[in-house]
């Protein structure tokens, strides 16, 4: 054990984020390296040179002063840009394959549920009515996808792959086969009047809060053959005006949403998100990191970092992502 040690702070909550599960994994792939899950493990700050954490509490790391590495467990890094005493040290965010793969799956899922009217569908087994409306093909409907990064880029693919119409809208300029690249402010709304269906994979910024308004959903296309627009949203509560999309869901600017994650998660009981008849509701689980993966990529990150390379998917506290 003379390798600098490897501080692990995960506070998920929910049993994909079990940091025991987490420790038992980063012990199997960093052999020679002392891996302490905190806040229970009893070390020396000065001996902590990387951490490896999930929604640590702000200050937290701050602790370290040795700290030379900061490794997010997940794609998305609003909670630590949330912390205005983080350590000004690389920090790495997660975009691996495996991830990747598993959003595809979601966004996959909740388009093809959207566009073969499987709501309608579900209502009317439960009432025994047999009653098929007609349906339009894959080729007829628009999907639109804001963020077209890691995630939005094979998303996107996938989706063109089954017949859909593509495009995409990010900050900088993209050019991915077959799908209609949209790039900033000035090209957002001739983006959102060709959407059918609007999958949200952006991640939340100062920029990006609250992005997902009325104002957007007012400008989504309203005559595709669904009907009325829908928005599936996997990137993070804090894109979307709570109140804005309940009220686009009640009175039809809206047709339909799928939504992952929330403002406050997990949900509160009380929230009418639970019970919308248009919401179809998971809790933040569209893609989830997974220990055996991501304790391989990290223990790689820190090998290569040791031994002079550089490291893949450091994020810019300029822009927040
Ligand atoms: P990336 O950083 O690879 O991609 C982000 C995309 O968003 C880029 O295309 C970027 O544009 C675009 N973008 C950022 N800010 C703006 C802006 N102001 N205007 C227009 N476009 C913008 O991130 P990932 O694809 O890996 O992940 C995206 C998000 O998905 C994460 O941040 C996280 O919040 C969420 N996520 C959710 C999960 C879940 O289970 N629900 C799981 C994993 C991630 P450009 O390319 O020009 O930089
Ligand atoms: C992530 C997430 O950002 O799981 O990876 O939300």
């Amino acid at each position: 054990m003379n390798k600098a040690a490897l501080a692990l702070l995960v506070h998920g909550g929910t049993e994909n984020w079990s940091p025991e599960r987490w420790k038992n994994r980063f012990n199997e792939v960093c052999k020679d390296r002392r891996v302490l899950l905190l806040p229970n493990a009893t070390f020396d700050p000065a001996e902590i040179h990387y951490a490896a954490v999930w929604k640590p509490v702000p200050g937290e790391l701050a602790a370290f002063p040795n700290l030379r590495v900061i490794f997010n467990l997940g794609a998305g890094v609003d909670a630590l840009m949330a912390d205005s005493s983080l350590p000004n040290v690389p920090l790495v965010r997660v975009a691996v394959g495996d991830l990747t793969g598993r959003m595809t799956e979601y966004v996959a899922l909740h388009v093809l549920m959207h566009h073969r009217q499987e709501p309608y569908l579900r209502s009317c087994q439960r009432e025994k009515r047999w009653a098929p409306k007609s349906q339009w093909p894959a080729s007829a409907i628009s999907v639109g996808i804001m963020g077209l990064g890691t995630l939005g880029a094979d998303a996107a693919k996938a989706l063109r792959h089954l017949g859909f119409r593509v495009s995409g809208w990010s900050r900088s300029r993209k050019e991915i086969d077959g799908i209609d690249c949209f790039h900033g402010k000035a090209q957002l709304e001739p983006f959102l009047q060709r959407t059918d269906i609007l999958v949200c994979l952006l991640p939340l910024t100062p920029d990006t809060r609250h992005i997902l308004n009325r104002a957007l959903f007012a400008k989504l296309n309203r005559n595709s053959p669904m009907g009325a627009p829908v928005l599936i949203n996997a990137g993070r509560g804090g894109l979307q005006a709570e109140s804005d999309l309940l009220q686009s869901l009640d009175d039809g600017t809206l047709g339909a949403a799928s939504l992952d994650v929330f403002a406050t998660e997990p949900l509160p009981p009380d929230s009418r998100f639970w019970t919308h008849p248009k919401v179809i509701l998971t809790p933040h689980n569209a893609a989830d990191t997974d220990p055996d993966e991501i304790s391989k990529y990290v223990a790689q990150q820190i090998e290569r970092f040791e031994a002079g390379g550089a490291l893949d998917n450091v994020v810019d506290p300029a822009r927040g992502y």
